[in-house]
């Protein structure tokens, strides 16, 4: 029998799907580049749920956000639900999670208690009794924080203690908030690089593979990088390593967003009122993207700089975790993946950071895939991806059966080449209130569809006439025919991704 394959997961968190340095000049991005050249591009990946928590739960769990019911930040995605790391460990893998977790909201109660509060992260003598195990993994070493936020600890404070930096806590912003305190900002960071989280994050990937190696098991190992999420903030020389007047940010092409839902016009407002779209506060907690959009031209390519800085410091990091496969003599029985939670908006559509707006910025992903001998090296695939197939496509690399719970598909034979698509469509679930802020996407490789829940807007595009998405062709009456057939094959998706837990086994 062939030795099982380690999987190795790498992801960013919010990285444009544009963001790569094989599709755009401006960004170095060498680590990522060899992996492409290595193995399969895919230029048309998506996430099921562009928000974090549930893409994330969706990543391990093989689930939509509406199965495993963790359905928009800030709600629990509850230890109940089976996850790929389960059937992994069944199978004789270690299943190791490095970086972010966020499967666990910034509150806690009786009813979703949560490790990942704020008060708890920062309880280090917790942390250094606890690895898990937790939704699957059974060792992980987490922080939450992005930048200098204050839900910074566990594991990562620990080995900022451990490397000398005793007044860590100096460099993020106070727990209890401190009003006092002013926000760091945006650039560059005094935290030096190597105490960043992107330093510790790549330095355990490798240390736990190596543990991994030397206890002779196969490993099932997620390296979860935090950046380049919000803030803009990052240590030199990172901060300062692309010039803001070369950046190119995306643009609102005047008159499009009339075209749209109204929520999306009075994001360009500088004192924004959403009260036309009501209930979006209906949990008592914002939506996200639901403030002003308005930002310089200057402004916009400074923080963009960053953004770019932040992932190139990423790659360097993704460069060392490749070298050290290489280092270990496991590249070649290695199945890396890379790829993202969700997008993210640079000026696209007149947008900056990211929310419920469906364009491809904030729904495609980078995914590159790289398998010596079993993926073809230096290739590119057109065929539609989503994250909700990871667990799947795993499972069938490692050879073991895949159940009927899990809701993705198995795109095994599409990255192998062996296979043009495994499917012609995508969903992509968003619900960021219990009611009020409910949309779905439908994507084919030519047509994409929104709905939106009791309510008469909606959004069609045509990605062959119109990749750019500038001309919503939702009450164009030239595109009747196409969304009657559109909502039909969407009603269609639907009912395809009923899971079965249980076949059906006798006549009655
Ligand atoms: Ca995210």
């Amino acid at each position: 029998m062939p030795t099982p394959p380690n999987i190795l997961l790498i992801t960013s968190d919010q990285q444009h799907y544009n963001a790569l340095g094989t599709l755009n000049p401006r960004i170095q991005t060498p680590a990522q580049d060899r992996l492409a050249a290595e193995g399969m591009r895919f230029d048309r990946a998506y996430c099921n749920n562009p928000v974090c928590s549930p893409s994330r739960a969706t990543i391990i769990t093989g689930l939509y956000p509406a199965w495993h019911h963790c359905w928009t930040i800030g709600v629990k995605l509850p230890e109940d639900v089976p996850t790929i790391g389960d059937i992994l460990q069944r199978h004789g893998y270690a299943t190791t999670l490095v970086g972010k977790a966020h499967f666990q909201p910034g509150a806690t109660t009786p009813e979703q208690e949560s490790l990942e509060t704020a008060d708890r992260l920062r309880d280090l003598d917790f942390w250094r009794h606890f690895h898990g195990p937790w939704y699957g993994f059974e060792h992980v070493e987490i922080t939450k924080n992005h930048g200098d936020e204050p839900n910074v600890g566990a594991h990562y404070a620990i080995w900022m203690e451990e490397k000398g930096l005793k007044n860590w806590a100096d460099y993020f912003m106070p727990w209890p908030p401190d009003p006092t305190v002013p926000r760091r900002g945006t650039g560059a960071w005094d935290l030096p690089e190597e105490h960043h989280y992107t330093t510790w994050t790549g330095e355990r990937t490798i240390a736990n593979m190596e543990r991994h190696v030397n206890e002779g098991r196969p490993f099932f190992l997620w390296s979860s990088f935090h950046d380049p999420h919000f803030p803009y903030i990052v240590s030199e020389p990172w901060a300062s390593m692309y010039r803001p007047e070369d950046m190119e940010p995306g643009r609102l092409v005047p008159g499009e967003l009339d075209l749209m839902p109204p929520y999306f016009k009075i994001t360009q407002d500088p004192r924004p009122d959403f009260s036309v779209y009501p209930g979006f506060r209906e949990s008592g907690h914002l939506t996200h993207g639901f403030h002003s959009h308005a930002i310089s031209d200057e402004n916009l390519r400074r923080l963009m700089a960053v953004y770019y800085g932040k992932i190139s410091f990423m790659d360097r990091e993704i460069g060392r975790i490749l070298e050290a496969l290489d280092r270990l003599g496991i590249a070649e029985q290695t199945l890396v993946v890379f790829s993202s939670d969700h997008g993210h908006f640079l000026g696209q559509h007149g947008l900056i950071h990211k929310g419920p707006f469906h364009y491809e910025d904030m729904i495609r992903v980078p995914l590159i895939v790289r398998f010596p001998g079993r993926v073809p090296a230096g290739t590119t695939s057109n065929s539609l991806q989503g994250l909700i197939d990871l667990p799947s496509t795993f499972l069938a690399a490692a050879g073991i059966p895949i159940p009927g719970v899990m809701q993705g598909v198995n795109q095994w034979d599409v990255w192998c080449g062996k296979a043009e698509r495994a499917q012609d469509y995508v969903i992509v679930e968003n619900r960021h209130q219990p009611t009020a802020v409910h949309l779905r996407t439908y994507v084919e490789e030519r047509y994409k569809i929104t709905v939106y829940r009791d309510r008469d807007f909606g959004e069609l595009f045509d990605l062959q006439e119109d990749p750019g998405e500038y001309r919503n062709r939702w009450d164009d009456p030239a595109y009747a025919g196409i969304k009657c057939e559109l909502l039909r094959r969407f009603l269609n998706a639907e009912l395809r991704r009923e899971p079965t837990r249980y076949p059906r086994i006798a006549v009655a």
